[in-house]
């Protein structure tokens, strides 16, 4: 299944990091156009650039073989979670000093590598966030108002709050984070588990500006299908790590419709002597599925903190 195509340590990376081990994994599906520059420039900063084909039709394994890349394939499409997960996993065998995640079709610029490096490089972080933002990205419209709205949901599951682009692709992790982060999403989803798994191990994440391109946007998915399905994901996401934010939130609205349904019922009761059935089916209802959801939140708030033993730390994975 792995493919070994040997790369020289080129001498861009022995001035840059004369000391130290760098990876650069590319998850790439159908890449063929983009893969081989990519390939190649990444080359320049890493002593290894790893590419995840992940059951391309085109020929995306041989491009990146040919520009040097150490090419893991799956046979069939398992999705760019698991593309990671292999990509991690690999890491994990061999012990790189730094770990770099970045897109196959060119939208991230491999030169800014060095920048996204040195927090980790200078030990003031575990996790180093590319954010295509401001000035320094030429994101559509649609893209930014979608990216925020799930940035806003991955921050609904995080225990220390929002993340400026917590779905780019280009990210880079110290040795502490490649231990303690365990991607398991299969999907497009991966992005924000890994960010909340970070925040769970009280890993350090600095945000670095990157250089985004949308000129050759050739999406796996149509913005809304890759959208929806993060979200979806996500809500799953959200109410297994904090049930009792999500259950009990959930079950504070319901309770606060009931009440002022609540109110309208016994109005209307004064002034008519009639009972309105509707409105009192419906205030029954939301109390009773209200409580229920309180009650689930912090069952399931309590079991996770049993399960979990306190809070993580990572001691356990090192
Ligand atoms: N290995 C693998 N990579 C994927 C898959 N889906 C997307 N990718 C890669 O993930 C990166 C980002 O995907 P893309 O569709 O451009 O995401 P977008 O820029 O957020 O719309 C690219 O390098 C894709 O080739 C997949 O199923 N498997
Ligand atoms: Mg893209």
């Amino acid at each position: 299944m792995l493919k070994n195509v040997s790369s020289p340590v080129p001498a861009v990376l022995r001035l840059a990091f004369p000391e130290s081990k760098i990876f650069v994994a590319i998850p790439a599906l159908n890449e063929g156009a983009t893969i081989g520059s990519v390939v190649l420039k990444a080359r320049q900063y890493a002593n290894e650039v790893i590419v995840v084909d992940d059951g391309s039709t085109d020929d995306t394994a041989k491009t990146a073989a040919m520009a040097g890349a150490h090419v893991i394939q799956h046979t069939r499409n398992l999705g760019k979670g698991l593309a990671i997960r292999s990509a991690w996993l690999y890491a994990r065998d061999h012990a790189p000093e730094i770990f770099v995640l970045l897109d196959g079709d060119h939208q991230h610029d491999p030169k800014d590598i060095p920048r996204l490096v040195e927090p980790i490089l200078e030990g003031v972080a575990d996790v180093v966030l590319g954010v295509r933002w401001g000035k320094t990205s030429r994101m559509p419209i649609y893209r930014r108002i979608g990216k925020r709205a799930l940035d806003y949901a991955t921050a609904a599951g995080a225990k220390n709050g929002l993340l400026t682009d917590s779905q780019c692709g280009f990210r880079v992790f110290s040795p502490r984070a490649l231990a303690a982060i365990e991607p398991t999403d299969n999907g497009l989803s991966i992005e924000s588990q890994m960010l909340l798994e970070a925040q769970e191990w009280n890993l350090r994440i600095q945000e670095v500006n990157i250089e985004a391109r949308y000129d050759l946007d050739g999406s796996t998915l149509p913005p809304g299908k890759h959208g929806t399905h993060v979200l979806v994901r996500l809500i799953t996401l959200v109410s297994e790590k904090r049930p009792l934010f999500f259950f009990g939130l959930g079950g504070a609205v319901l309770l606060t419709v009931a009440i002022l349904l609540g109110f309208v019922v016994v109005d209307r009761f004064y002034a008519t002597r009639q009972l309105a059935v509707g409105y009192t089916f419906i205030v029954a209802m939301s109390a009773i599925v209200g409580i229920i959801s309180v009650f689930i939140g912090i069952v399931l708030n309590a079991m996770k903190k049993m399960v979990a033993g306190g809070s993580k730390t990572l001691g356990d994975r090192r």
